[in-house]
């Protein structure tokens, strides 16, 4: 018997010695030390022994398990500090390979113009409004003294969603919208994406955007509307720009004018950005016709206002230089990395 606790003991140092993973190792365990393993199979047959010989081969056989456990328990230790190495390279990081370049985008040419532009009102007192795209008629026509059937609505044709509904083909109701819900005075400037049901082409896009303007309070004339304006011109141009206004019309303005300003490469000597001219036009404007203000909720008696709008696409070609408006919705890239 103590010839078999030998060999158990050997055989069991050689298995475990040969095992390369956890669970060998647990297969070790229950061929040996298990209910049915092989030392405790040898211990149920102790009752055999003789009485002289039972404590010593008990003794022998309690050793023999302590040992395979002790080798268990270091083999285990060994095993899962291998283990671990082995997880660890696998992980390992070299600092030294070339990085990944991270893209970073930019900021598209109609915000950046907008950004600017925002500024410089900001700078006179002005605050953003804003409203929906989806809009009712009454807001982007009615109320702005374009009923239905007037001759200005063919210059405007949108897209209808319904009968009352249209996309708006100017920020205009935004700012009728705001006299509704607020008391003068208002200044606001409302930009925002407009449509109107036009084709494609180098200077067309159903979808382009506007910036609008309006100023409301007692005693606003048209001097404050110059003033306005030649400051944004001059911030926006630069100082030596000078500004011209002509006389025009708008159905929701009266008087109504439209501002020039001195061509920004030439100064105004005619060149091929002013086309010859030595001005360029910029925006729409004038004094709030009394009927608009009224729809609005505000008394032309006691108050009276100035607007304007401008087109920011057109802005920003100006700016630019660029000669074909597609540009600022084809998203190339080729084109976007410029500015
Ligand atoms: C242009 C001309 C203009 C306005 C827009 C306006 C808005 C209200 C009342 C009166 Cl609520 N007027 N807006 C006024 C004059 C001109 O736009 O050529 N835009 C691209």
């Amino acid at each position: 018997m103590r010839e078999q606790l030998e060999k158990i003991k050997l055989e069991a140092l050689e298995e475990i010695k040969e095992a390369t993973n956890s669970q060998r190792i647990d297969e070790i365990r229950v061929k040996y030390l298990g209910k049915k393993g092989s030392l405790t199979t040898i211990l149920r047959g102790m009752g055999s022994l003789s009485p002289e010989e039972r404590p010593i081969i008990g003794k022998f056989a309690n050793e023999v398990r302590e040992f395979i456990e002790e080798e268990i328990k270091k083999a285990l230790l060994n095993i899962k500090n291998k283990e671990r190495e082995l997880k660890i390279k696998g992980e390992y990081i070299d600092i030294t390979m070339p990085g990944k370049k991270v893209e970073i985008g930019g900021i598209h040419p109609l915000n950046k113009v907008l950004d600017e532009i925002k500024d410089i009102f900001f700078g006179m007192g002005f605050s953003i409004a804003e409203g929906p795209e989806v809009e009712l008629d009454y807001y982007n026509f009615e109320a702005l003294n374009v009923p239905k059937n007037h001759p200005a609505r063919d210059e405007q044709d949108t897209f209808y969603i319904s009968e009352n509904l249209v996309l708006r083909t100017q920020t205009s109701p935004i700012q009728v919208r705001t006299m509704e819900k607020t008391k003068p005075p208002i200044r606001i400037i409302a930009p925002g994406r407009v449509y109107r049901s036009d084709a494609v082409d180098a200077t067309h896009s159903p979808i382009f955007y506007q910036i609008e303007g309006l100023v409301v309070d007692k005693g606003i004339t048209m001097a404050n509307l110059k003033g306005t304006l030649e400051t944004f011109a001059k911030r926006f141009f630069g100082e030596k720009t000078r500004t011209k206004f002509r006389p025009h019309h708008f159905p929701f303005t009266e008087p109504s004018a439209e501002m020039d300003v001195s061509c920004f490469v030439c100064g105004g000597e005619g060149c091929r950005v002013c086309k010859g001219s030595g001005w360029i036009e910029i925006l729409g404007c004038g004094m709030v016709h009394p009927d608009v203000l009224r729809k609005g909720g505000i008394d032309p008696d006691e108050y009276s206002g100035f607007a304007f709008g401008m087109g920011l696409d057109r802005i920003v070609m100006i700016k630019y230089g660029i000669d074909d408006i597609r540009l600022l919705y084809e998203n190339d890239i080729r084109f976007l990395k410029q500015f």
